[in-house]
């Protein structure tokens, strides 16, 4: 237990609200997680794998409104509409609050309310945060213990004084006397309640028991508090992962990467490359929270310390490092269930066994329009199962960041690989990424861009315009050579419908031209956007790419950029005043190049 007064008075206060029939304080520890699961197991909430074929490793199913971040219900509640910004829902504080209050009322009856104190990155690291969650739900307890380092050493970090974040949650589903639980207790998604107070630093969260709605630490607290704190106190919160990568001489660094959802972040982030003598390894496929060093340069760590990771589409093909990681230890959510306790999924790469499950608890037939696993279907494993974990992941201090890439999903205008001229002309490209529309979406026609700046619009807790604000004024902190290089790129490039460039293990490619260009060897050339490889300088030996689709590729249409900034130019007017004036001068110069 603690002496920490702030806590345990929080903790009161809390008890007092939610009315909880018992209160547990996690400690972390293996017997706990076993306890949990197998109480879980025994009420049906959860199903124990075959432990021959993942062994230790449970299944779960949600309920059908409860199977991803519901952007609709997340508010950032600020002061002022005007410091939540365009690009978030706002609601005021303290109405928000007095709302919550109405239904957190009771709210745990007839359950147990966990207190979970996680630490945020390493423990001890000058970089982490503690933080402290309270929940009525168990799945989210055992979620916790993986995606973060959960329980008594977080709580002696915390220490007598230490601060913490107050992380509140609960499912909203109270059991009066003898009243029977259900499967997966939740709210309807209009009663949901997905609220971050960046004055307060609070987190306040009701009705989802799902991923990052439930999951604090990622996305609410990771992201959305974190950027605050980043911007109050200089530094940046980012949803990058970060892997290191190693040259056939043995010499290593280290690259974050932004790309929005559906980008192949976390198979960028288990590469494993397909040119001879090269390395890539791990640290997060997810969040990346960056400071300066004493050194000037920005060292990074992956605050989580598990994957909550995308199931459909996992294979051992397609991501091998991704499907090694789990077999074992891991908890699934939503997938396909067979006869004999294994999970299957679309796309693992053999048939569904007859008479599986699908996510909805049907028996699957292959014949129908819906899939087996739910397309946002989870896993979730500790980082330190995967094959290519890099070492230093755990590393209080962190790995210093040569490179940074913004990447996006287009089929058009983007090259394969270009480089911003210098800080401010980076900023302006993380500003822009997106994807192309490439069905029908209500509200957007096909072909429309969908913004989506440093992939952070979901996840920033403020003006992104002041975001944007932010990037600019930490490149003036250090010097220009300590600071990572920026780079785009662009996997998804096409020409009458064929992709051009491959992908998966073959962007090492591209990722070993970054890392030559990181030693500043010349093997780049200006055109009117940033900095292009040389021809020849990205090694397509041994690929069946040809030169002539390489320079597709890579090939810089006037017209498609002339649209490109008209784009641009209407994106940034929704940021009114917060626009920094950096931004209006980066466009204008590539404006100028392109005449
Ligand atoms: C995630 C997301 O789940 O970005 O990581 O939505
Ligand atoms: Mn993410």
């Amino acid at each position: 237990m603690t002496k920490n007064i702030e806590l345990i008075n929080w903790v009161n206060h809390w008890k007092e609200i939610f009315q909880p029939k018992n209160i547990h304080w996690c400690d972390g520890s293996e017997e706990e997680n076993q306890n949990i699961l197998d109480s879980m197991v025994a009420s049906g909430v959860a199903i124990k794998l075959n432990e021959e074929k993942k062994p230790n490793s449970y299944y779960f199913q949600t309920d059908d409104s409860d199977v991803a971040r519901i952007e609709s219900r997340t508010f950032i509640c600020s002061e002022t509409p005007e410091k939540a910004g365009p690009t978030n829902n706002w609601e005021d504080p303290n109405k928000m609050k007095q709302e919550m209050l109405k239904v957190y009322k009771g709210a745990m009856k007839g359950r147990t309310m966990y207190v979970m104190p996680f630490s945020m990155g390493p423990l001890g690291s000058d970089k982490s945060y503690i933080g402290v969650q309270i929940t009525d739900s168990p799945y989210v307890v055992v979620h916790m213990r993986i995606m973060t380092r959960m329980g008594t050493k977080a709580l002696e970090v915390l220490g007598e004084n230490g601060h913490f974040i107050p992380c509140i949650h609960s499912v909203g589903y109270p059991l009066e006397e003898g009243q029977k639980d259900v499967k997966w207790p939740c709210r309807p998604i209009e009663e949901k309640y997905i609220c971050q107070f960046p004055q307060t630093k609070e987190i306040w969260s009701y009705g989802s028991g799902y991923g990052g709605n439930a999951l604090l630490g990622k996305k609410c607290f990771a992201l959305r508090i974190a950027s605050v704190l980043g911007k109050e106190e200089g530094w940046l919160a980012e949803h990058m992962l970060i892997l290191g990568i190693t040259n056939p001489k043995g010499e290593k660094k280290y690259i974050a990467a932004a790309f929005p959802s559906a980008c192949g972040k976390t198979n960028l982030a288990m590469l494993i490359p397909t040119i001879p003598g090269w390395k890539v390894e791990t640290i997060g496929d997810d969040i990346a929270w960056m400071k300066f060093g004493q050194d000037g340069r920005l060292w990074a760590i992956n605050p989580e310390n598990g994957f909550f990771g995308v199931v459909p589409q996992t294979s051992i093909s397609t991501n091998p490092n991704a499907y090694l990681s789990i077999q074992h230890n891991t908890l699934f959510t939503n997938v396909g269930l067979t006869p004999d306790n294994d999970v299957w999924w679309e796309g693992i790469g053999y048939e569904c066994p007859e008479g599986s499950l699908d996510w909805k608890n049907r028996v699957y037939d292959k014949n129908s329009s819906e899939p087996c696993a739910q397309s946002n279907s989870r896993f979730t494993a500790p980082i330190a199962q995967c094959p290519a974990t890099d070492p230093a992941y755990d590393e209080t201090n962190g790995v210093p960041i040569s490179a940074i890439l913004f990447g996006g999903r287009r089929q058009t205008t983007v090259p394969l690989v270009y480089e911003a001229k210098n800080w401010n002309h980076g900023v302006m490209i993380g500003s822009v990424i997106g994807s192309e529309i490439t069905s029908a979406v209500i509200g957007l026609k096909e072909g429309e861009l969908r913004h989506d700046p440093f992939a952070m619009k979901p996840f920033c807790g403020y003006n992104m315009g002041d975001y944007f604000q932010h990037w600019i004024d930490l490149g003036k902190k250090t010097e220009q050579d300590k600071l990572p290089k920026i780079f785009c790129v662009n996997w998804f490039r096409k020409d009458n419908g064929k992709w051009l460039w491959p992908g998966y293990g073959e962007n090492s490619r591209v990722l070993a031209y970054i890392f030559d260009r990181c030693n500043n060897e010349d093997i780049a050339i200006d055109s009117p956007i940033g900095k292009i490889p040389k021809p020849g300088a990205i090694n397509i030996e041994g690929l069946k790419v040809s030169e002539q689709d390489m320079e597709k590729a890579m090939k810089i249409d006037k017209k498609e950029w002339e649209t490109e900034i008209i784009r641009t130019e209407k994106f940034y007017e929704i940021f009114g005043s917060h626009l920094p004036k950096e931004l209006r001068e980066e466009l204008q110069t590539i404006k100028d190049n392109l005449k």
